[in-house]
């Protein structure tokens, strides 16, 4: 029989855009109607399954989903056994402890006997168990951030990405207790043929990730600076050089991180580079 692996993915929240982008970009086509809770691929042996990302790492780990795309946050809080396999990069977050604006704050220690309102009760209580501080935690669901301002605790532990939410209910961040972003996660028991196809897919997925961190550049170059440029360039084996029409200049084709890019873009300037363009890379396999 051929085997078809299973994802669970978050149906409708801050993780699903850029999942099935991800998805997309590894070239498997599917049908994402709306209101749909499962879903085929056409061209790959893998399966949809749209759910809340609450009940990600649950299915997963019961084996009911092979792969699942989650929040850290929510993989760590939700502790349940499966395999972490890749950071995905997106998503990015941090889980935060926050206290009224106007409160002093040296550190920690400020928590000691403090109540704190939170989604997060066990990120929250490990990290208060690992510096010793014993607090009282309200775990409630939702606009935790409203939890001081209403009397139900002194400070909250939240998830802050801009820290807009904070600023606008008159809170100040002072404690980062863990960063997260999403994670590709699967079930520990997995039949060979599944791994395999997993591997096909982790395959896509690192060239997409290798391509969107790098670029292509191109640039025209006297002939005299061409070994210094390539120093400063020198792509993936090394680059590409063709002879421009006009005597004793070439072009140079390189592919390398947009960070690498910019901290040489000076100096490739400096030894006469010029006509330099910066193009996206859809995928990288080396
Ligand atoms: O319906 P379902 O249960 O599937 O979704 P959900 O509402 O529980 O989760 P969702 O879609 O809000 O978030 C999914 C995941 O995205 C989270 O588990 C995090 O891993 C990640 N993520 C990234 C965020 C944020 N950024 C974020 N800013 N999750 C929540 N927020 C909220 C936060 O709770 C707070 O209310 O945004 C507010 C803070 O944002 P700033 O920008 O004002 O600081
Ligand atoms: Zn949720």
């Amino acid at each position: 029989m051929n085997s078809i692996i299973r994802i669970a993915v978050q149906k409708s929240g801050r993780l699903s855009d850029d999942s099935l982008s991800l998805i997309k970009e590894c070239g498997i086509k599917f049908y994402n109607g709306t209101g749909k809770l499962k879903s085929t691929s056409t061209n790959f042996p893998i399966e949809f399954l749209f759910l809340r990302d609450d009940d990600i790492p649950g299915y997963v780990s019961d084996g009911v989903a092979d792969l699942g795309i989650v929040g850290e946050n929510e993989l760590v809080e939700k502790d349940r056994e499966v395999s972490l396999l890749k950071r995905l990069g997106f998503s990015k977050c941090r889980l935060s402890l926050a206290i009224p604006k106007g409160e002093d704050y040296e550190d920690v220690n400020y928590f000691e006997g403090k109540s704190l309102a939170t989604s997060y009760p066990k990120i929250l209580g490990d990290y208060l168990k690992s510096k010793n501080i014993h607090a009282e935690i309200h775990e409630i669901s939702g606009s935790v951030e409203i939890a001081p301002s209403i009397g139900l605790a002194e400070g909250i532990c939240d998830i802050v990405s801009s820290g807009s939410t904070l600023m606008m209910n008159g809170l100040k961040e002072v404690e980062e207790i863990f960063k997260s972003e999403a994670v590709l996660i699967a079930n520990k028991n997995l039949s060979e043929e599944k791994l395999a196809i997993i591997d096909k897919l982790l395959f896509r997925i690192n060239a997409v990730q290798k391509g969107k961190s790098n670029k292509y550049v191109l640039l025209n170059a006297p002939n005299e600076s061409l070994e210094k440029i390539i120093n400063l360039i020198p792509g993936m084996r090394s680059p590409t050089i063709l002879p421009l029409a006009q005597e004793g200049w070439s072009s140079v084709h390189s592919v390398l991180s947009e960070d690498q890019f910019w901290e040489n873009i000076e100096e490739l300037r400096a030894a006469g580079a010029e006509g330099i363009l910066v193009v996206p890379i859809e995928k990288m396999v080396i």
